[in-house]
């Protein structure tokens, strides 16, 4: 027993270490502590594709999403992708043209953005956006991210570009408050920088656009030097598209009715196996959908990050896929084996409650 002076010094001692300590550390990442201490590239995150082009009217033949950005959000979406256009002298997100779906200015867009990081502090996001004019990052994208609040907010790599393996853990990006990254598909290594906005495809390899392919064939589509393919990360574009005209080139667009298959767990995990092997064999870092709020895309993103079971039958045998050799009952590629009856046999319920 210590005598009562002594207890007072040991709790004086530790109240003024705990005093000491500069930043609480995060305990919850994106909704889970196993991910505070995973590398932001070692995760897999579900992304909207123009995540702008939002419609619940089955008549907005261009859209690409029913559910607005916030509830995007919500639903568990942490990468969005969008492409701006000048509209006047405002930079907009449109769909090819903005005459054919004005999802309205980017500044707009990021207000709501910024509102959700407010109110969700744990949370690190990924914003893909697509420059087809190829506008100048410092001069007219800075300003709209500097007046949206969003600026010091964003992760700003020691060096270009970073490896696969070099990004930091989500914890300790929570802990910096640099918890949003912000990737551009071109002129993010022009002439005329921003710091935060980084080039995507010295980092980030995508898999073909516009497939009309259900099977959805693996391939190394867009990709920059100097960096390896198996040291970017890598994002594939899972969403399936319908060919309305099938004359010439055809006239594309999304397909809704497709959603609830397309965006399944067996659809989803198939054309992920399909990249591992591309991909360092590792799971991508993004799975970019439509229609978000169709079918199952964040269950599947919790499979391959290994807290559901699903493949393997067990959640640690997907956190550990690349080096699982056990023999598979359906496929097997490389070690990696998907087994997704008893995932689409749950419910909803049972889902919340593995999650927990
Ligand atoms: C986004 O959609 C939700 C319903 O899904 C709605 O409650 C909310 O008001 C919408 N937000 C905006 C800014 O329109
Ligand atoms: C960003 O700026 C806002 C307002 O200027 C400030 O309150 C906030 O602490 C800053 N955040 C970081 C991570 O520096
Ligand atoms: C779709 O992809 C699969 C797998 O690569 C391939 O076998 C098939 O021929 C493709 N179908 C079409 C119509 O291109
Ligand atoms: C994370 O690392 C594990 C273990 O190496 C691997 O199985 C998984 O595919 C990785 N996920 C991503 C997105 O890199
Ligand atoms: C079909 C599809 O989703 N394509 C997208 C793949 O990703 C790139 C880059 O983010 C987009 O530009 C494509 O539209």
């Amino acid at each position: 027993m210590l005598p009562q002076h002594l207890w007072a010094l040991v709790s004086v001692a530790s109240t003024a270490f705990c005093a000491a300590t500069p930043t609480p550390r995060a305990t919850i990442c994106n909704g889970h502590a196993e991910y505070c201490s995973r590398s932001y590239s070692n995760i897999t995150y579900i992304g909207a594709h123009d995540s702008f082009a939002f419609s619940s009217d089955p008549l907005a033949l261009a859209r690409d999403q029913e559910v607005n950005i916030t509830a995007q959000l919500e639903l568990g979406v942490r990468l969005l992708q969008a492409q701006a256009h000048m509209n006047g002298d405002v930079l907009h997100f449109c769909h090819t043209s903005c005459d054919l779906f004005d999802g309205g200015s980017v500044l707009n867009y990021l207000k709501h953005v910024k509102t959700f990081l407010d109110s969700h502090p744990n949370e690190v996001l990924t914003l893909l956006f697509t420059n087809p004019e190829g506008l100048s990052p410092a001069a007219v994208w800075k300003p709209i991210f500097d007046a949206a609040g969003i600026s010091n907010l964003t992760y700003v790599p020691p060096s270009l570009p970073v490896k696969q393996s070099d990004w930091p853990t989500l914890g300790s990006m929570l802990d910096a408050g640099t918890r949003v990254v912000v990737f551009l598909d071109s002129e993010a290594d022009g002439p005329d920088p921003a710091p935060f906005i980084l080039p995507e495809f010295s980092m980030i390899w995508e898999t073909p656009f516009s497939v009309t392919n259900d099977s959805f064939p693996c391939s190394v589509d867009r990709i920059h030097g100097p960096l390896a393919t198996e040291d970017h990360m890598y994002l594939i574009n899972h969403s399936l598209n319908k060919n309305i005209i099938p004359i010439g080139a055809g006239v594309i667009i999304p397909d809704p009715l497709d959603a609830p298959e397309t965006n399944s767990v067996a659809s989803i995990l198939a054309h992920v196996d399909g990249c591992v092997p591309l991909g360092g064999d590792r799971a991508p870092a993004f799975v970019l959908l439509d229609f978000v709020n169709v079918g199952a895309g964040i269950q599947t993103a919790e499979i391959l990050n290994g807290l559901i079971p699903g493949a393997s039958g067990s959640a640690s045998a997907t956190a550990k896929g690349a080096s699982q050799t056990s023999k598979a009952p359906s496929r097997q590629r490389r070690g990696w084996q998907w087994v997704v009856g008893p995932v689409s046999m749950m419910g909803g319920d049972e889902f919340r409650c593995m999650c927990m």
